[in-house]
């Protein structure tokens, strides 16, 4: 096992936590802290040091009482002060310190006043509203610890796709180049691009014997192996994330590949289609049950075999649902899916000017590089002071930028647009004669998140009733782990984009996915438009788009129920047309 920095740091940072709550010396608990940012910082890791045989007391603000814990960190990964003092507290009393916007002053307080000991019985005393009655707490701070702490448990049961794919992709590697591994694939509701994950499935195809275990322990993310046999195993990440595998013989991998994706209803059909035909199916294979040749296999290597066996054409992996992705694969009306390379263009993104982090040039730049040719730029409009939004000046000199720079752009397009204020009563935040100067305007929800449904919903129909509207930017709201969804009638909302030729947005952060799955799916079936946006901050966030499209794929939205797969000429029609008097 190779301990590195981070690792020390974080055992560092758990005393200095521990000791916090017991009530020690302030000056023992800062060296711990500073020990900490030392090691995150420092360049070279200790591991390293080791075994060239340096002595750690040589980084500044280590002692010899320190250098003596890192030299038993890296052997052991804890050591015997951090074991001593969790032996002091319950279980659980550092996850509380885990919740955002809570030191170990008030755990110290919550706990010995109201016995609190986890996370979960945290939310329930805020619901019960027992925190308002303790000093230095009241009421704001007891709803403020009710949300935080309800975002944590909801962050600490499912991750956003996004979060684990760089670790998906990485083990996928390091298991693929195992010897004798014939194929590593991912499963379960990660294939199935769910917006986020309880745990991740992954299949091995390898002959029975295979020393799966010896190669997961040697994957250096791996933190504990919780479970192992032959054919399976279960090991959580240093995150904190479960990756359950499996090893199956490569004739079974297609047949394992179904059974394991999922999702469990979309299997529960699937088998009783092959009963009412007198097959079995299961992770193995598909098998005859009746007849002469009963027990015999007919299919289970590829999926395509496994569907083509029960007289079905491969369903792609995000409709297994059971949403009438069945019936739809036997009427032969399965919707060929949008992909990312349909993506034209991108109808939502930033710049330095409000709260992105790039100039106009680079944004444009890096929306060529991920291979589209428009790209529309909406700032922040001034009602979002943190975002530092635009005024109509600054908008309108944005403008003209935006004019000068696209004379000389070759390969993209810059659209002129805002990401306006939808505001509480639903008016927009920018005089119709400065809205009426863009491209496009894009309108959004950043305040009164609470308001009652109808109150909600009024708002954001008003907001589209503007004859300059054109786009209605994350309509749930919701911001993983943050916040959940707005109380709104999203049916309503979709049939008023349609009466008023508007598109909704399918905002591709991966802590928003939002418009949801079978929301996309409704509005496809209204015929309102979605527009796959990344609302990138820098031009690194292009790649978000992808998700974006699994998420719109799994709204079996088609390339033609998206805006921006259209090209530029009919974009602008578009455009136009949303636009013609009253609409
Ligand atoms: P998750 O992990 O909560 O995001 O969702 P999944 O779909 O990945 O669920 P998980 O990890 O419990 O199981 C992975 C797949 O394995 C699941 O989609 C279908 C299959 N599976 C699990 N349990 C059962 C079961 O009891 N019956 C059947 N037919 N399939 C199962
Ligand atoms: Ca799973
Ligand atoms: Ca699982």
């Amino acid at each position: 096992m190779t301990v590195r920095n981070a690792q020390i740091a974080a055992v560092f940072d758990e005393i200095a936590d521990l000791l916090e709550l017991q009530g020690a010396n302030p000056f023992r608990v800062r060296a711990y802290r500073n020990a900490a940012r030392t090691l995150e910082a420092w360049p070279e890791e200790m591991a390293e040091w080791a075994t060239q045989g340096r002595d750690f007391d040589a980084l500044p603000g280590i002692g010899k009482d320190l250098a003596g814990k890192i030299g038993e960190i890296l052997q052991r990964g804890t050591c015997a002060q951090l074991d001593r003092l969790r032996a002091q507290f319950p279980r659980g009393i550092t996850d509380l310190l885990q919740v955002p916007g809570l030191g170990p002053r008030r755990v110290h307080a919550l706990y010995h006043e109201l016995g609190i000991r986890t996370p979960a019985q945290l939310l329930d005393a805020a619901r019960a509203g027992r925190i308002r009655t303790l000093p230095g707490f009241g009421q704001a701070s007891e709803r403020r610890i009710a949300e935080a702490v309800a975002g944590h448990l909801e962050r600490s049961t499912r991750w956003p796709i996004a979060h684990v794919a760089s670790d998906v992709e990485a083990l996928l590697a390091h298991l693929r180049a195992a010897p004798g591994v014939s194929e590593a694939m991912v499963a379960g509701s990660y294939r199935r691009r769910r917006d986020t994950v309880g745990d991740v499935d992954i299949l091995v195809a390898a002959p029975p014997g295979h020393a799966l275990a010896d190669r997961l322990q040697s994957f250096d993310q791996v933190a504990r192996v919780l479970a192992h046999g032959s054919t399976r195993a279960s090991v959580v990440l240093r995150n904190g994330l479960q990756v359950d595998l499996r090893v199956v013989r490569p004739e079974s991998f297609g047949a394992a590949l179904v059974y394991f994706t999922g999702s469990k209803a979309h299997n529960i059909v699937l088998r009783g289609i092959a009963r009412a035909r007198r097959l079995k199916i299961n992770e193995y294979g598909v098998y005859r049950t009746g007849g002469r040749g009963a027990g015999t296999r007919i299919a289970g290597e590829t999926e395509a075999s496994v569907y083509a066996a029960i007289g079905l054409p491969y369903i792609p992996p995000e409709l297994r649902e059971d949403h009438g992705e069945i019936e739809a694969a036997r009427e032969g009306r399965l919707p060929v899916l949008v992909e990312r390379a349909d993506l034209r263009g991108d109808l939502h993104a930033h710049t330095d000017a409000s709260d992105g982090h790039e100039s106009l040039e680079r944004m444009a730049q890096a929306a060529r590089e991920a291979g589209l040719e428009y790209l529309a730029i909406t700032d922040h409009s001034a009602g979002l002071k943190i975002a530092h939004g635009l005024d109509a000046r600054r908008l309108l000199a944005q403008c003209e930028a935006i004019d000068r720079l696209n004379a000389g752009l070759r390969g993209i397009t810059l659209l002129k647009g805002i990401e306006v204020e939808i505001l509480p009563d639903g008016r927009l935040d920018l005089p119709d004669d400065v809205l009426a100067r863009l491209d496009l305007v894009v309108g959004a929800v950043h305040s009164a998140f609470d308001l009652p449904r109808a109150k909600q919903t009024a708002r954001i129909l008003r907001a589209m009733d503007h004859p300059h509207f054109s786009i209605l930017a994350h309509p749930n709201g919701r911001l993983f782990g943050t916040r959940g969804p707005c109380d709104v009638d999203m049916e309503r909302i979709v049939r008023h984009a349609r009466e008023r030729g508007c598109a909704l947005e399918l905002n591709s952060q991966p802590e928003r996915l939002d418009l949801f799955d079978l929301q996309c799916r409704m509005a496809r079936d209204a015929g309102v438009p979605i527009a796959i946006s990344s609302d990138a901050h820098r031009g690194a966030d292009f790649r978000w788009l992808q998700y974006g499209v699994d998420q719109a794929r799994r709204g079996w939205l088609e390339k033609g129920d998206v805006l921006n797969a259209l090209p530029l000429g009919r974009l602008w029609k578009w455009l136009a047309a949303t636009r013609t008097p009253g609409c």
